[in-house]
């Protein structure tokens, strides 16, 4: 499968890795958005929210669980927020479900 994250996951790709376990990977993006960017991501490669299923919810549940680790490790002592794009109209750039991490300084007021 020709999909980018299934290969900085793999190492294929390198990238700043900010955690991981067996089932998670998590990231700092390329192209910040804000001082602190992450992007968290499941292991087994699925494209966007849409694909969330009874099948695989429990990894979707573990990201949640460990994202306020993930964000207190890389500092974000002040609050921060979580984003995942979904197909065309979001902007879905890369179709492999992530959850983008932003803080570092206050946020805009408006999310779209
Ligand atoms: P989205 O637009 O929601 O699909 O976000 C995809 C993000 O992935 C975007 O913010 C840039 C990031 N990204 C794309 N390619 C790479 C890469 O090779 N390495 C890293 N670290 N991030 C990447």
């Amino acid at each position: 499968m020709d999909c980018i994250f299934c290969k900085i996951i793999a190492g294929e790709i390198p990238s700043k890795k900010a955690y991981e376990d067996r089932d998670i990977f998590a990231f700092y993006d390329i192209n910040p958005q804000a001082p602190i960017h992450i992007l968290v991501i499941p292991k087994e490669h699925i494209c966007c929210i849409d694909r969330i299923s009874s099948d695989n919810s429990a990894i979707i549940a573990k990201i949640f669980e460990k994202i306020p680790q993930i964000a207190k490790d890389a500092g974000l002592t002040n609050g921060y927020r979580v984003v995942s794009n979904c197909g065309n109209d979001a902007c879905q750039s890369v179709r492999h479900l992530h959850f983008h991490i932003l803080g570092g300084t206050p946020l805009s007021e408006t999310m779209a």
